[in-house]
């Protein structure tokens, strides 16, 4: 098989690095990627290079869920991840790359009177906003999913759900290759196995370059986007984030025929699931408490998740696992991002995504880019500053974030 594959042609070029580009961008992920996209695309800046360490989109990326939803609670959020959802639900037409976003519904389950009372608050502040997100009983939410269990002997027993019908899945590995072959094919540099070891600045502050394993790189503009080394690679700059970093926890199991409708998500007993497009059951858990940069997790949180599954969903009580991972995610106090300028010019940062920025791919990649062209955030990610910490006015998403943390 390998032998009739030979021919296919490379999706974007690869290049070794320029002495000097105008924007550099650290992070070769869904959000690197398409931040450089987006510069070049919306902005008209072609002298652009993204610096991958490792391979391209081998990081969070590669390792979540996919779950993709606008239903957090404040205004600034909402409108923030719905900027995204709305340019998700044009991406395979922009890209011109299927990257299979399915728009097959969110359940996200009450089991609790404080759990009612919080997902009916969401429910009326998305729709507030002109978010779709709607009250189930519990038997409406079997009835949309009917493997749900909602026995009322179970554990935690089912009193309900939110659903945000819009919600859904999409291909990680085809949302990072679709904006690299449209940034490639706009002129942008796309490096892998280089990593950034420093950040250079002039004796007045503002940045100069880059000093990465493969040399150093002269420019005037940086945008980290480095997920859960965020705080290494700002840290090369002096700058400390109000940031932890925890390992996340996911598996997959063997695959099956399509059993299973829609995605259910229960942060009260830490579990969350959906079928690939290729059959498996994609399962993930809460965090692991402990912080670390090993991209694996301990074996008890996989296996509490999997008891909750199997009382929610009996019918996949027999089915096997095939594989788990752990990626390195960037939590915040107040469980939101930061997307903005840093206190050192030229220096610019997308951070804090923590468990759930793949839903904000195109979103936080098209507000970032704005951000590093204009040298000032676009309103929806004003808000989204690393002083917010500083000055008191965070934006707390925890409840919304649905991930025990
Ligand atoms: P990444 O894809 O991690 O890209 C950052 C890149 O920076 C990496 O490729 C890394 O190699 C590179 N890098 C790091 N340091 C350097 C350096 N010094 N030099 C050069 N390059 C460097 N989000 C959701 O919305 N829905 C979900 O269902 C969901 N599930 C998740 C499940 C798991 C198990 C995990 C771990 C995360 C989950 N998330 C989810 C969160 C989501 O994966 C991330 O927020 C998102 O993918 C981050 O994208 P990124 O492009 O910023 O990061
Ligand atoms: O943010 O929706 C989310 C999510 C689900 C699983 C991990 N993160």
């Amino acid at each position: 098989a390998i032998g009739g594959h030979l021919g296919w042609k490379p999706q974007w070029r690869s290049v070794a690095p320029k002495p000097a580009y105008d924007i550099v961008i650290v992070g070769g992920g869904g959000h690197g990627l398409g931040t450089a996209y987006y510069l070049a695309r919306q902005h008209g800046l072609r002298n652009i290079a993204v610096i991958e360490r490792g391979w391209l989109a081998g990081g969070n990326t590669a390792r979540n869920t996919t779950i993709i939803r606008s239903n957090y609670l404040f205004d600034e959020s909402s409108s923030y991840y719905e900027h995204s959802l709305k340019l998700w639900e044009n991406l395979s037409q922009e890209l011109n790359y299927n990257v299979m976003f399915s728009q097959r519904g969110c359940l996200m389950v009450a089991h609790t009177v404080h759990d009612v009372q919080s997902f009916k608050r969401h429910v009326h502040a998305n729709r507030l906003n002109g978010i779709d997100n709607e009250w189930l009983t519990a038997e409406e939410a079997k009835e949309f999913c009917p493997p749900l269990n909602i026995s009322p002997n179970i554990r935690y027993p089912v009193l309900g759900a939110s659903l945000q019908r819009r919600a859904g899945t999409a291909r990680h590995d085809a949302v990072a290759w679709g904006f690299a072959r449209a940034a490639s094919d706009l002129g942008v540099d796309i490096i892998e196995n280089c990593e950034v070891t420093g950040i250079m600045r002039a004796p007045t502050g503002e940045v100069t370059g880059i000093n990465t394993t493969r040399g150093d790189i002269r420019t005037g503009k940086i945008g980290v986007s480095v997920a859960g080394h965020s705080s290494v690679v700002l840290g090369m700059a002096g700058i400390r984030l109000p940031l932890q970093s925890n390992p996340l926890q996911a598996l997959v199991s063997e695959p099956v025929k399509p059993a299973f409708p829609t995605i259910v998500m229960s942060n009260t007993i830490h579990a969350y699931i959906s079928q690939s497009d290729k059959g498996e059951m994609v399962i993930g858990a809460g965090t692991d408490s402990y912080v670390s940069y090993t991209q694996r997790g301990g074996l008890h949180i996989p296996a509490h998740t999997l008891e909750a599954i199997c009382e929610l969903f009996p019918m996949f009580r027999r089915l096997r696992m095939l594989r788990s991972w752990g990626g390195i995610t960037d939590n915040t106090p107040d469980r939101s991002p930061i997307t903005a300028k840093t206190s050192i010019p030229g220096l610019y940062v997308n951070c804090g995504w923590g468990t759930g920025g793949f839903k904000a791919t195109p979103g936080a990649a098209n507000l970032f880019a704005w951000t590093i062209a204009r040298n000032e955030p676009h309103p929806i990610n004003a808000p989204f500053t690393i002083e917010r910490f500083r000055d008191g006015v965070m934006i707390d998403e925890a409840a919304a974030a649905a991930v025990a943390h």
